[in-house]
């Protein structure tokens, strides 16, 4: 493999910190799973558009190629190679009430945990057999799970396009055929291995073998995240009984991705900015003072509609549970008194 060709304006963290050195350094070195350099950077090479452009195919990757992930972990979670990650799950830690109990702003909220087997190589390079002994005991470990989080799981393989675009387009499930996990490996063999639990009321959900193998979600209208993180909280440990998820002292849970390592935490709504979103310097400078990430109703590289924005917290690394949540609630705060006075001024109130 040659050292790739990045066009001049490429943006991505790959290319930012794939110089010519750590290519060098790197180009053949192998993880025990066979894990290679070129397979870590596929993504990023063939979408010049990302915003990070490398995944990790197991564990080690992320000590075998730190030369190249350790700065790009350190962009984009603040945090250094020395750190280590500290979690908290604990409830009665976080102290918050819903930040809109009007129902002014807030349409719903949603908080997110990824999490891969201990000792599996993740989704980039999982063999079809392992895909499928990965949903064998996740949904094994889903059958334990009681009262409002019981629910059904339902494997992709079979599912009616009717059915899968509905819940795609209603937020509950994942979007088929990215382009950026497709370059990946993440795709391979589609559907096949992947499904969606859900309870009645789909405000807890499992998705299986997507990005992770596992992204354990609680949702619901409204902006009362105390109640949702509560939810998610009690189902982690649940299933903690009976899977062992793959953690690091220093990193966190392990993730495809490198943006979701740590807690794996992401914790977003969907909220109304219809005048402060008019005015994107003022808006990018609150979500970038509060370690917020903005993206589209339909999720990452999708667009707003209505002004309707997915607010999330944009460090999940070095940061505990509590804390990755209390970013988002004290950004959400903000921008709701910003766009409440872009309201009054104009009069619309
Ligand atoms: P992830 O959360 O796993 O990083 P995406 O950004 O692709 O992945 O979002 C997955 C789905 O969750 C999308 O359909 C998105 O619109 C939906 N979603 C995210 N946040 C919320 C929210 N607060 N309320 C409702 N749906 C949400
Ligand atoms: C990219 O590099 O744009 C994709 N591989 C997605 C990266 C994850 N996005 C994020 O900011 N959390």
């Amino acid at each position: 493999m040659n050292y790739p060709n990045f066009p001049k304006d490429c943006r991505s963290l790959l290319c930012k910190y794939l110089t010519k050195e750590v290519f060098e350094l790197l180009k053949d070195k192998k993880t025990a799973n066979s894990f290679t350099l070129e397979q870590a950077i596929k993504s990023g090479v063939e979408n010049i558009d990302s915003g990070i452009g490398v995944y990790a195919g197991d564990k080690e990757s992320y000590s075998l190629f730190a030369p190249l992930f350790d700065p790009i972990i350190k962009e984009y979670h603040g945090f250094n190679r020395e750190d280590s990650h500290k979690s908290n799950l604990n409830i009665d830690d976080l102290n918050i009430s819903n930040p809109d109990p009007k129902g002014e702003f807030i349409l719903s909220t949603r908080i997110r945990v990824g999490r891969n087997i201990d000792n599996m190589p993740l989704g980039t390079i999982i063999s079809k057999e392992q895909r499928k002994e990965v949903e064998r005991d996740v949904v094994k470990a889903l059958k334990n799970l009681d009262k409002d989080l019981k629910g059904d799981y339902y494997p992709l393989l079979g599912m009616s396009k009717e059915t899968q675009n509905r819940l795609i387009k209603e937020h509950f499930l994942f979007k088929e055929g990215d382009r950026f996990l497709e370059s990946a490996g993440l795709n391979c063999d589609f559907p096949d291995g992947r499904g969606i639990y859900h309870n009645k009321d789909k405000t807890f959900l499992v998705w299986v073998n997507e990005e992770d193998q596992l992204r354990i979600i609680s949702m619901q209208k409204g902006g009362d995240i105390k109640e949702i993180f509560s939810r998610l909280v009690k189902a982690i440990k649940s299933m903690e009984k009976s899977l062992k998820f793959s953690y690091s002292n220093h990193l966190g849970y392990i993730t495809s991705c490198p943006t979701n390592l740590g807690t794996a935490m992401r914790a977003s709504v969907h909220i109304a900015l219809p005048n402060l979103s008019k005015d994107m310097k003022k808006f990018k400078e609150i979500t970038d003072k509060y370690h917020l990430q903005i993206r589209g109703v339909h999720g990452e590289h999708s667009q707003s509609e209505g002004g309707v924005y997915d607010i999330s917290n944009r460090r999940r690394l070095g940061v505990t549970e509590v804390e990755a949540v209390l970013d988002m609630y004290n950004g959400v705060l903000a921008l709701i008194g910003v766009e409440r006075g872009f309201y009054n001024i104009k009069g619309k109130k």
